[in-house]
């Protein structure tokens, strides 16, 4: 039988996952769940054949252009790219391959989670709770009030799979949906969210009462919401990531949660992760998550064979069927 290509996996993955690695490939897996550092992913792509890292990765120049003659594959474990320099990668012939469709569910769940907690002050309420500090009076007729989201308007930035996702839950809680991405939508779909497109960001984000952020990070939405931008939205909107923190002026937004000049934000992501700024923690407007809008068994699971799979076909000498091109980016 021919010789198992060597496929160094950067992070563990679920057990199913690395047994089915262990059987069809000369699978290097990483016992310590640690990231690696930038000189120990240099070694990888000295040795690999196939390299599967994650959004924890910096697969940048300096990794790429020291990468041995037989790296022909870098198979993400993660539908976002902008951890992989692609224009390197297509330059030295490396093919790149991702995870879409698989966490699109999830990660709608999570957007949708936190349109709900922000507005409705869930995080504070329950912390409100658990601390023995505080003592529950009963219930006030006029404490703990939130805002209602049934009827309010939600602008997506980004309607591709994760965005549409959002939309048809969004819509069943009475949302009306709005959206803002590069393409308009065929009209059939627009119908069916009832969304409105709105081809000028800036107006949209000045109408809104909720942003969802569900665009890629790229060199063309880094800092899309600018601290311009940001300054648009109404001092009433919410604001929702669980997308990139790159796409968010994390300062601006910071600083804007903190003068109250917007009515609260749900963040999953952050623009320097593991880094938050300390002013979002500190906020009770602020509900905030460690990266974790894919963060189900089954979502991780159904990664890892997404992986396999892109890395089988592409052995077998077939176009795998998550490749990505710089181009769509
Ligand atoms: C993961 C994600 O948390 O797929 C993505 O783009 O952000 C998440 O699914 C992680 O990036 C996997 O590498």
């Amino acid at each position: 039988s021919p010789k198992k290509p060597v496929v160094i996996v950067t992070r563990k993955l679920p057990e199913v996952v690395e047994t089915r690695m262990r059987e069809l490939f000369e699978a290097h897996l990483n016992v310590a769940d640690e990231p690696m550092s930038q000189a120990e992913l240099v070694e990888a792509v000295k040795t690999a054949d196939v390299l599967v890292p994650t959004v924890t990765d910096r697969i940048d120049r300096a990794v790429i252009s020291q990468a041995g003659e037989k790296l022909k594959l870098i198979a993400n474990f993660g539908t976002g790219v902008d951890n992989i320099d692609l224009d390197t990668a297509r330059n030295r012939g490396i093919t790149v391959t991702n995870t879409p469709g698989v966490l699109t569910e999830d990660t709608a769940d999570m957007t949708m989670a936190l349109i709900l907690a922000v507005p409705r002050r869930l995080a504070e309420a329950t912390q409100y709770l658990k601390d023995p500090a505080n003592e529950w009076h009963g219930w006030s007729p006029t404490w703990m009030l939130g805002h209602r989201i049934y009827g309010k308007r939600l602008g997506i930035i980004g309607m591709g799979r994760i965005g549409s996702a959002v939309a048809r839950r969004a819509k069943a809680f009475g949302l009306q949906i709005h959206y803002h991405n590069r393409r308009r939508l065929p009209e059939e779909i627009e119908q069916e969210y009832e969304a409105t497109y709105w081809d000028s960001l800036d107006q949209m984000l000045a109408r809104m009462d909720i942003i969802s952020v569900n665009c890629p990070h790229t060199p063309a939405t880094y800092h899309l919401l600018s601290a311009r931008r940001l300054r648009l939205m109404k001092p009433t909107a919410y604001i929702v990531n669980t997308a990139r923190g790159e796409v968010i002026d994390e300062n601006e937004l910071a600083r804007l949660v903190e003068a109250e000049a917007i009515a609260g934000a749900g963040l999953d992501v952050f623009e320097h992760e593991p880094a938050v700024n300390p002013k979002l923690l500190r906020s009770s407007r602020v509900v905030a998550l460690p990266h974790m809008g894919s963060a189900t068994l089954e979502g991780r699971v159904d990664m890892g064979e997404k992986v396999i799979i892109n890395i089988k076909t592409f052995m077998d000498g077939h176009n795998p069927p998550d490749r990505v091109h710089p181009a769509m980016f």
